[in-house]
This record gives structure tokens, sequence and C-alpha cells, in this order.
């Protein structure tokens, strides 16, 4: 077992419930950075680590201030330091640009330049995302694929990803990109497709709603469990030497496929419920992702394990039985 201490953001989200309770399983004494509102509001906020709250350490500080990025590092002294953290609802970040450009890259930019200046043998992993390929010229895609983003947050991570490796390069840090591709669970947010869906058949089964508008039916993704991804990142500043990886399952279905298997799962025929709204199709979309995850395998050791319809029917569950369905 480790004595060592790892520093989160995005720690309230699905990817950085599931790595605390990974690093803690580790023996990792973990600490994450929070907004100031999710302490004045726990129940609401901090939901997805409430069963193991009460052994973090939550320090509320902002990626928009590199004064108190830099105050939590100083404090912690990380040994690593996971960067999960971002405005990262594509859709949204067609709607403001600025503030998802502003805090995805100046938020990078604070996290590194503290840890370089404070912990300089801290290491770093930077979420980097399928969405920095857009539209690829290859698919399946890997590490050596061209990014062609189709959206500012692919860009912010784009930007993100070279700033870690520029990290690396130029100053010798321990910074690693994950390039993880789409990675879902019961612990996702609301406003993904997967969750839309999974939580609209629950309500639909319990008598509670009739109908779902979604966007784009034939996009298609490769979808993996969160759960298993958020190993991946730990496996990364585990190597003797900092590099990038793909993360990812390899296979890609549509969204019309999680729906059609979705609503299945709960003995219902999605014609009847499912409608296409324009509105939310997106201004530059992004129709095929799918990864090729062989360096991970080779010299990581990783692989995904939890198979695509699992994963529908375990969020499909999770849903019906949070609405006792
Ligand atoms: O679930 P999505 O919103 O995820 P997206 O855009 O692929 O991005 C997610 O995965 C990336 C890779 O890991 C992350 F970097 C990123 O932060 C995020 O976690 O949309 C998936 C697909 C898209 O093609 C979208 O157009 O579903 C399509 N879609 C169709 N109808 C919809 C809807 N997406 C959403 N969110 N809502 C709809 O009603």
């Amino acid at each position: 077992m480790s004595s060592k201490c790892a520093l989160l953001t995005g720690i309230t989200g699905q990817d950085g419930s599931y790595l605390s309770e990974w690093l803690l399983s580790q023996g990792y004494e973990v600490h994450g950075i929070v907004r100031r509102v999710a302490l004045e509001d726990p129940d609401h906020r901090l939901s997805r680590l409430r069963e193991i709250r009460s052994r973090l350490h939550l320090h509320a500080a902002s990626l928009e201030s590199y004064a108190s990025i830099h105050r939590v590092v100083h404090e912690v002294q990380p040994d690593e330091c996971y960067h999960l953290a971002a405005q990262s609802f594509v859709s949204y970040s067609f709607d403001d640009e600025f503030s998802t450009l502003n805090t995805n890259i100046n938020g990078t930019h604070y996290l590194l330049s503290a840890v370089k200046a404070l912990t300089p043998d801290c290491r770093f992993y930077f979420a980097g995302s399928s969405e920095m390929f857009g539209v690829a010229e290859t698919v399946p895609q890997n590490e050596d694929t061209r990014f062609h983003p189709r959206s500012s947050y692919g860009i912010s991570k784009v930007a993100g990803f070279d700033l870690t490796r520029n990290y690396r390069e130029a100053y010798g840090l321990y910074a690693a990109n994950g390039i993880l591709f789409n990675h879902e669970s019961p612990r996702r947010g609301y406003e993904f497709v997967t969750r839309k869906i999974s939580s609209a058949v629950a309500r639909i089964a319990a008598g509670k709603s009739t109908e779902l508008r979604l966007g784009n039916l034939d996009a298609q993704r490769d979808w993996g469990h969160a759960r298993e991804y958020v190993q991946a990142m730990w496996m990364m500043l585990q190597q003797p030497t900092p590099d990038d990886y793909v993360i990812a399952t390899g296979e890609c279905h549509s969204v019309r496929e999680f729906v059609e298997l979705a609503f299945c799962h709960a003995g219902l025929d999605y014609r009847k419920y499912v409608t296409t709204d324009r509105e939310l199709f997106r201004p530059a979309e992004i129709n095929l992702l799918k990864g090729d995850a062989a360096k991970a395998r080779r010299v990581l050791g990783w692989s995904h394990q939890v198979k695509f319809q699992d994963l529908v029917r375990e969020m499909v569950d999770e849903d019906c039985r949070a609405l006792g369905v």
C-alpha cells in the first residue's frame, strides 16, 4: 500500500468520484479542489462523493484564479495531480466559446505552472479527449492521428494537451495526457446523451413522462465504462516515463443503438417516445469516433472489460431503481 498524496480537480464529477475511490483503495491521501459553493451545498454538489466524503480533503479554490490554485498546491504538496475539471459539455461550448476557452485553457495552464513552481516532482495527468480528433482522417484513431477539433471544447482540449506536452518537454515535468473516448456510468451528468436517455427511459417506465427529444441519432461514439477508464489514468502515472495514451473500447455504436437497447431493456419500443429536434443538432457534429487503445494495452496492460450492452443496462437499471421501477 502507498502513502502517496493525490490532488484532483473535478473531484465532484463522474470521473473524479470513481478515481477518488480507486486512489483511496490504493492507500492514497486524496485531496480535491472544489468550488466554494460545493461546500455550501454538499447534499447536491457532493452527491457522488457521499460514501467517501469523510475520507477526502476538500479545498475551496477556483481554476480561474492562479492565486487560489497556487495556494492549494502549496498546502497539499501532491505526489500526483489529476486535472479532470473542465467545462466538458460540447453543446454548451457552442453557446459560450469564450468561457469554455478561458476556463479550460487557463485552468490547465495555472495548474501546470503551479505544479512546476512548487512541486516539480509531482506527476501530472491531463484529461484529454477524443473530441480533439474531431473530423479524423483515419478510423480508428490512435496517438498518431492528427487533431481536427470541431468545437471550442475540442480546441481547448488540444491546447491543454499541447501545454501538458510542452511542460514535459521544456521543463522535464512528469506530465501525461490521456486521450479518453466517451466514458459513461450511472454517475454521468444528465446533459450527456447516455444519461439523458437512461433517465428518460426510467421516467417513462415510471409513468412520469411520455417523450424524449434528442438531436442526431446517427452520431457514433466509442462508449466505455468510466470506472475502468479512471484506472487507466492512474496507470499512466505509474510508468517510468510520462507519455500520452488513447483509452477506448475500439467499438462504436450509434446514439440510435443506445436508445433502442435502453428502451428495449425496460420493455419499451423507443419509436413511440423518441422524437428528433433540429435544435439539438450541433453546428459542427462529429459523426464517428472510434479509438485504438493498442498502446495502452501494450504498455499499461489496460483494456476495457465492460461491454456496451452491459453499460446500457446498468445505467437504465440504476435510473429505474432510483424511481422505484
Ligand atoms: O453525450 P454527448 O453530449 O458527448 P460528446 O459530445 O461525445 O462528448 C463527451 O465525450 C467526450 C469524449 O470523452 C468528452 F470529451 C466530452 O467532455 C463529453 O464527455 O454526445 C454524444 C453524441 C453527439 O454526437 C451528440 O450530437 O450524441 C449526440 N446527441 C444526440 N442527441 C446528443 C443528443 N447529445 C446530447 N448531449 N444531447 C442530445 O439530446
